[in-house]
C-alpha cells in the first residue's frame, strides 16, 4: 500500500488537530468534547467513563477539499485506527477496517465537491475479541458495563493513533510498486496500476541525479551506495504514467540473509544490539509524536543500539522512514501478540484452556491473522530497514495445534515476501524440547526473564539455567538465535549495594550476566533488552503504574542500565564480540 507523497500529480492535507470527539453507539449519543489527534484518547481526559470505555468512540471534523482538486480521485488515509474504524462522509458509510496498527483508503471522491466542505466522522472501536489480532475477551459486569480483557502486556490505548490524510490521486494512477536490490545495483521493480497502461522508471540518488532507467522489470545502478546499519542510504524509485501520474518510491540498496548460523546484511554477519520498544508516552498514550520519534533515535544513538523491534504491532510509518534515513535495523513485528492462554492461567490460577481450538484461536483468529501478516508486508515491504518479520509473540508454541496454526501463516509471509527472514519470539513455557514450530523460522528469538520472574534475585542460577536454555534451542534447530527479550523491572532512584530487585543495580548486573552468557555461544546473533523505556499496562498486582523494564523511564531519563549498555554496545559496533 502505497504511503501517499505529494508529488507533480498527488496532493494531500494533514488532519491532524483538535477534533470534536465523544464516546458512545454514535457521535450525537455522547457529550461532546475535543480530542488531539494523533494521540489515544484514554488519557487526554480525566473521567474515568472515557479511559475504560469499551466500543466505539467518534472523532469529527469539517474538512474542505481544495478546490483544485476538481477531477482527481479523492481520499482520506487512516494511518491508525485502534482497533476497528468506520469512516463517514456526511452521513455515508464509506469505508470500515480491523486492524489497529495499518492504514486503509476512504475513497471519497463520489461524495464531495472541490471547493466545498464536508463532514468528516471516522468512528474508532476498542474491542478485542477472540477472533481479532490481537485477541482479546469482553465480558459484562454486574453494573452492566463492558469489561475489556486482554493476554498482553500493554495497556489496550484507542483512538487515531496517528495522521489523518486528505490526499488526492489522479484517475489513472499507480497504485503500488515493489522494489527488490541486489550488491551490484540490479533492481527488480514491479508496479501496478488503476488500468493497464505503460509505467516509466528512472532512479534517482539522493541528490536527485538519474542514476538508471527502468525496463522490462529492471534497472541497473553503477557502483550503488550501499544501504548499511549505521548508513542509510536511500534512493527513489521514480514511477510515471506519462501524462496522468508520478511516484517517488525510497528505497535502499542491500541484501539480507541467514546463512547456517549466521544473519548477513550486504553478506556480513551483523550482531543485533537494541531494544524491544513500545510506541508508548505519556498523555498521548499510543498517538504518534515526532518529538519523542527524534529523541528515542537519539537516545538508541547515544546507547549504541543499532535496532529494535516493533514490539508487539507495525510502528508509525514516519518511524520507519527514520530508521530507513538513519541506517537503524528493524524487526517488524505483527499486533499477534497474545495467542497464548497459558498465560491467563498463569497469572490468574483460572483452569487452563487449549490455546488453539475452534472455541478459543482457530480459522477465523487465523485469517484475521493472515491478514495482519498480508497488511503489514504490503505496507513495509519497501523499507530498508526492515531485515526481518516477526510474525508473532510469545504465542503458545508449545502447544497442540500450533503447528497446524502457524504453517500456513509461515507459508504465507513467503509468499508475500521471499526475502526477509522470518521469525516470532518464544515465551517462557515453549521450550528447545516442547516448542512444534521453531523449524518453520529461520532465526530463533528467545524472551526470557531468568532472574526476574524465575531466579528472582539469584543471578548465579538464572545464568546457569540460561546458558542451558539457549544452548538446547541451538542444537535442536541449529539456526543462528538471539534474545528478543531479557529484562527486569526496575524503580529509578532506588538503589542498594546487594543484588536487590528493583533496584538500578540489579537491573545492571542482571544485563551483565546475560551479556557474559551471550558471549559464550557460538551461533549468538543478537541481543534486544526488554524494554527501551517504561510503558504503561492495564492494572494488576504485578504492575506498579506500568511496566518498569525500562532502561529508560517513560520520560526516557536513563536508568543505570543504560551505562552498562552504552558500554558494551559502543565497543561492539555491529559486530559479534570476538
Ligand atoms: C513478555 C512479553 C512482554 C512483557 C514482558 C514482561 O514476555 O513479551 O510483552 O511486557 O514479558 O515484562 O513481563
Amino acid at each position: 500500500m502505497l504511503k501517499p507523497r505529494p508529488t507533480a500529480t498527488r496532493e494531500q492535507i494533514r488532519l491532524d488537530g483538535l477534533w470534536r470527539f465523544s464516546v458512545g453507539d454514535a457521535f450525537d449519543t455522547g457529550t461532546v468534547l475535543e480530542a488531539a489527534v494523533p494521540a489515544s484518547y484514554n488519557d487526554l481526559f480525566t473521567d474515568p467513563a472515557i479511559r475504560d470505555h469499551v466500543g466505539w468512540a467518534w472523532y469529527r471534523r469539517t474538512v474542505r477539499v481544495p478546490r483544485g482538486w476538481a477531477g482527481e480521485r479523492i481520499l482520506v488515509r487512516v494511518e491508525a485506527a485502534t482497533h476497528h474504524g468506520r469512516v463517514y462522509a456526511g452521513d455515508t458509510l464509506v469505508a470500515e477496517h480491523v486492524g489497529g496498527y495499518t492504514p486503509f483508503d476512504a475513497d471519497i471522491t463520489d461524495l464531495v465537491t472541490a471547493g466545498e466542505s464536508f463532514v468528516l466522522t471516522i468512528g474508532v472501536n476498542n474491542e478485542l475479541t477472540e477472533t481479532t489480532i490481537p485477541p482479546g475477551t469482553i465480558t459484562v459486569d454486574q453494573a452492566g458495563r463492558k469489561r475489556q480483557q486482554y493476554q498482553h502486556d500493554f495497556y489496550n490505548y484507542a483512538g487515531l493513533h496517528r495522521s489523518v490524510w486528505l490526499h488526492s490521486v489522479p484517475q489513472l494512477h499507480i497504485t503500488d510498486v515493489d522494489v527488490l536490490t541486489a550488491l551490484d545495483g540490479t533492481i527488480n521493480y514491479s508496479t501496478l496500476t488503476s488500468a493497464p497502461v505503460n509505467v516509466d522508471v528512472r532512479i534517482l540518488d539522493q541528490d536527485g541525479a538519474v542514476v538508471a532507467t527502468g525496463a522490462d522489470g529492471i534497472a541497473k545502478i553503477d557502483d550503488p551506495i550501499l544501504w548499511q546499519p549505521g548508513a542509510g542510504y536511500l534512493y527513489t524509485l521514480e514511477a510515471s504514467i506519462d501524462g496522468h501520474d508520478v511516484y517517488g518510491q525510497p528505497f535502499g540498496v542491500r541484501t539480507v540473509e541467514v546463512r547456517g548460523t549466521d544473519f548477513l546484511i550486504n553478506g556480513e554477519p551483523f550482531y543485533f544490539t537494541g531494544f524491544g520498544k513500545h510506541e508508548d508516552t505519556p498523555v498521548r498514550g499510543k498517538g504518534h509524536d515526532d518529538a519523542y520519534l527524534v529523541h528515542d533515535f537519539q537516545l538508541l544513538d547515544w546507547v549504541g543500539a543499532n535496532s529494535f523491534r516493533t514490539s508487539h504491532y507495525p510502528y508509525a510509518e514516519e518511524v520507519l522512514d527514520f530508521a530507513d534515513r538513519h541506517g537503524i535495523v528493524v524487526i517488524d513485528e505483527t499486533a499477534a501478540v497474545g495467542l497464548n492462554l497459558a498465560i491467563v492461567s498463569g497469572l490468574t490460577g483460572a483452569p487452563p484452556r487449549p490455546t488453539f481450538s475452534p472455541e478459543t484461536f482457530g480459522d477465523d483468529t487465523r485469517a484475521a491473522h493472515a491478514q495482519a501478516i498480508t497488511e503489514l508486508i504490503a505496507r513495509d515491504k519497501n523499507h530498508p530497514s526492515v531485515v526481518m518479520w516477526s510474525l508473532t509473540n510469545e504465542p503458545a508454541s508449545n502447544e497442540d495445534g500450533a503447528r497446524e496454526y502457524f504453517e500456513p501463516l509461515v507459508k504465507l509471509a513467503r509468499t508475500l515476501d521471499p526475502t526477509r527472514p522470518l521469525t516470532y519470539s518464544a515465551v517462557m513455557f515453549a521450550t528447545a524440547a516442547n516448542d512444534r514450530i521453531a523449524d518453520l523460522f529461520d532465526v530463533l528469538s528467545i524472551n526470557r526473564y531468568y532472574g526476574w520472574y524465575v531466579a528472582t534475585g539469584d543471578l548465579a542460577t538464572a545464568e546457569q539455567y540460561l546458558e542451558g536454555d539457549l544452548r538446547g534451542w541451538l542444537q535442536r534447530f541449529g539456526k543462528p538465535i538471539m534474545m528478543s527479550e531479557y529484562g527486569a523491572d526496575t524503580q529509578a532512584g532506588l538503589h542498594s549495594v546487594w543484588d536487590t530487585p528493583w533496584t538500578e543495580e540489579y537491573q545492571a548486573a542482571f544485563l551483565a550476566m546475560h551479556h557474559r552468557v551471550f558471549d559464550r555461544i557460538d551461533g549468538f546473533v543478537g541481543e534486544h533488552v526488554w524494554n527501551f523505556a517504561d510503558f504503561q499496562t492495564s492494572h494488576g498486582i504485578h504492575r506498579v503504574d506500568g511496566n518498569k523494564k525500562g532502561v529508560f523511564t517513560r520520560d526516557r531519563r536513563p536508568k543505570a542500565a543504560a551505562q552498562e549498555l552504552r558500554r558494551r554496545w559502543r565497543s561492539l559496533g555491529n559486530r559479534k564480540p570476538a
